[in-house]
């Protein structure tokens, strides 16, 4: 009997279908990051990177121009299994001249949606509020200055056509996450006319009209960046009210919140409000680092809230990490592929019976089995995935040999 032969039965002993298991999984899309091939720059202008964010790291071989973040981005998704969607920010623009942000349309995203529709695979967007001259004290939709604002009001209505423009072109829907940067160094005079400038720009952009079935907007909340460390426009509270009020989507970055607070206690609560939610899964250490995920407790807690709740349908799953000081394909790959371990460690598990014991306030019982399942064959299961998809288990030697064939030439 084969290795998966033997550990099927065993899960089949927890009432868990390993075959079934294997067809769920490869059909839950996670949307991928462009921005980890080139340390989130774009193809603007080599802006540097601002926005309270950072990428730390040096190593040789980023991708420079669209060519190369599309030969990267294929190498690296060939190296992991399940179903893809990509995620594009604004100013990975594809133009022969430059246009500015208040002035993008979906002609510059043309070879963007070329490159999905070949590869069978939806886009996901953001309009990107950051890394421009226009970006003003720090402050963008919450600007007092007229001129900042209206900038970015634009930005954010033409980033809703360009949207649409994906969720038609490739015949799937486009999630579209806003986040803005906007916050203060120290402590505020004013906390609210900011947010209040927020909403008014908001409702502004989301008076465009939009095919709500195509694009799904999702805000996203933020308790600090670097330089704004004493207040944020677009806090917890801001960003859900209004997207409860607005019957917009709540986007949750686990490194946005305080570094004991864990975004997979907060699944549960707003899968009772909200019809869908959506995840930026990172990983922050000690801060908003943006770290490479890891198949690690809370990837795993996170992915289990998902599962547990039967919400593989109601829950976009995104990544969102930048490391550049090891090479970026594995990057890519090592963080993907933790998330469709912690994906597939959640199926993997007797949700009912264990909710059930939690009913019954069974938790002794409740307890040895969620240790008990932590050995349980589990690397057999992916393996089997892994051979499924066609995937090669060894990511490492392809990315040394495209890393030493083409990076180092860069
Ligand atoms: C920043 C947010 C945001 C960005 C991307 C590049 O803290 O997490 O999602 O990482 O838009
Ligand atoms: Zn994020």
């Amino acid at each position: 009997m084969s290795r998966y032969e033997e550990a099927k039965k065993l899960y089949a002993a927890l009432g868990i279908d390993t075959d079934a298991v294997l067809d769920t999984i490869k059909n839950v899309p996670v949307s991928i990051h462009c921005w980890q091939g080139d340390d989130v720059i774009g193809f603007e202008n080599g802006q540097a990177l601002s926005g309270g964010i950072q990428t730390t790291g040096n190593y040789p071989g980023k991708a420079t121009n669209p060519e190369q973040l599309m030969a990267d981005i294929d190498k690296a998704f060939a190296l992991m299994p399940g179903k893809k969607k990509l995620n594009i920010h604004a100013n990975y623009a594809i133009m022969d001249e430059f246009v500015d942000r208040d002035k993008l349309e979906p002609k510059h995203f043309a070879k963007w949606v070329e490159f999905a529709k070949e590869r069978g695979m939806g886009l996901d967007f953001n309009p990107t509020y950051f890394s421009h001259p226009m970006v003003k004290n720090n402050l963008t939709l919450s600007s007092p200055d007229d001129e900042v604002r209206a900038f970015w009001i634009e930005h954010g209505k033409r980033c809703l056509k360009i949207a649409e423009y994906f969720a038609e072109e490739t015949d799937i829907p486009c999630v579209m996450n806003i986040w803005i940067p906007d916050g203060y160094k120290d402590i505020p005079a004013d906390r609210l006319g900011p947010r209040a400038r927020f909403k008014d720009s908001l409702d502004q952009i989301l008076a465009t009209p939009y095919d709500k079935s195509k694009v799904f907007v999702t805000l996203e909340s933020k308790v600090f960046g670097i330089g704004m460390e004493s207040y944020t426009v677009g806090s917890a509270e801001f960003t859900l009210s209004y997207s409860t009020k607005n019957g917009l989507t709540p986007l949750m970055d686990n490194g946005h919140y305080h570094p004991t607070e864990v975004v997979s206690d907060k699944i549960g609560a707003l899968l009772i409000f909200n019809d869908k939610l959506a995840l930026h899964v990172t990983r922050g250490v000690r801060w908003d680092s943006d770290h490479v995920v890891l198949f690690d407790d809370e990837t795993k807690e996170i992915m289990k809230e998902i599962v547990a709740h039967d919400a593989l349908d109601r829950v976009f799953i995104a990544t969102d990490y930048f490391d550049a000081s090891i090479n970026r394909i594995s990057a890519w790959v090592t963080g993907v592929r933790s998330v469709q371990k912690a994906l597939l460690n959640a199926l993997l598990q007797p949700h009912a019976e264990m909710k059930a014991l939690q009913d019954a306030h069974n938790t002794t019982k409740l307890m040895v089995m969620q240790e008990e399942l932590k050995t349980m064959p589990f690397g057999d299961i992916w393996a089997e995935y892994l051979r499924r998809e066609n995937i090669e288990a060894d990511y490492l030697t392809p990315i040394v040999a495209y890393e030493q064939d083409v990076l180092s030439k860069r």
